[in-house]
């Protein structure tokens, strides 16, 4: 962990890039290996599955995910569902390098906020380098950066009766759009950040560009991508079809898909 601000001069070099990336082709679907999915402790060894059990037995919820280092970076980040959000929205706000994108900040909060990604970059930000597990069977290790989920709701000044924070997002996959949520515990877990860079980078369009979430003791559908929203609220029953989100409306995956 690090308290790292990328040179401007750097982001701007940087922006350049994603424009190409933008040639990426849309999948159909995110998870959508549904039938083959197994549970990702299911490809653990042994021995990381009685770490596992050790871990959850002897720590609570704030405990922290696993940290890496640089040499165990993956070399390649892969991405998965979304790679590019379709329409003609998203695509005026990667020719603009993201500079009118905007993360809205609503529901049960003292302050409503519309952060830029200059407001969220001047925040404090954190470092972290952790293991992504998707319930597909893959995990890849990378170098997260952005703004801590508790700093941003500080800022807006939570209100008690908010329980649930949905995350919402720019992609949609068939004719729905992309949503997660989490409770209080893991939205103020120190971990839990949006992230605007990888591996010391701009975030990919792939990946989720320009902001995601990632919340590190939850599985990999948990993080979010693309984040325009989040939401504080004291129910979930009446966000999407009242499941907590995209998948776990569809599919049988869980809302608490703690690791
Ligand atoms: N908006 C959005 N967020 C998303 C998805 C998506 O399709 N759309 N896919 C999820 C799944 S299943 C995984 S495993 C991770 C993949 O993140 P990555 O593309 O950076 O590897 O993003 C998650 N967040
Ligand atoms: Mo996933």
């Amino acid at each position: 962990m690090s308290d790292l601000i990328l040179p401007r001069r750097d982001l701007i070099l940087r922006a350049g890039g994603l424009v190409a990336a933008a040639g990426a082709l849309p999948l159909l679907s995110g998870c959508d290996a549904i039938n083959d999915a197994e549970p990702v402790r299911k490809i653990l060894s042994l021995g990381e599955e009685m770490h596992f059990a050790s871990q959850r037995a002897l720590t609570d919820r704030d405990a922290l995910a696993r940290e890496f280092t640089r040499a165990d970076l993956s070399p390649i980040f892969r991405s998965n569902g979304t790679r590019m959000p379709a329409g003609a929205g998203y695509a005026a706000h990667v020719a603009r390098g993201f500079a009118d994108w905007r993360l809205k900040v609503t529901g049960l909060v003292a302050r409503p906020l519309s952060l830029s990604m200059a407001d969220i970059r001047a925040m404090p930000q954190r470092t972290q380098i952790t293991r992504h597990d998707c319930v597909e069977g893959w995990s890849a290790i990378g170098e997260w950066t952005g703004v801590p989920l508790h700093r941003v709701l500080a800022a807006a000044g939570l209100r008690d009766g908010a329980r649930y924070i949905v995350f919402r997002c720019a992609d949609r996959i068939g004719d729905a759009d992309y949503y997660e949520s989490c409770d209080r515990v893991d939205a103020l877990h120190p971990q839990t950040i949006l992230a605007w860079a990888l591996n010391g980078k701009v975030l990919p369009i792939a990946n989720g560009a320009p902001l995601r979430l990632r919340i590190e003791r939850q599985l990999g559908y948990k993080h979010a991508k693309y984040l325009t929203a989040i939401e504080a609220v004291a129910s979930l029953d009446r966000i999407g079809a009242g499941k907590g989100g995209y998948w776990e409306d569809r599919v049988d995956y869980e809302w608490y898909a703690g690791i």
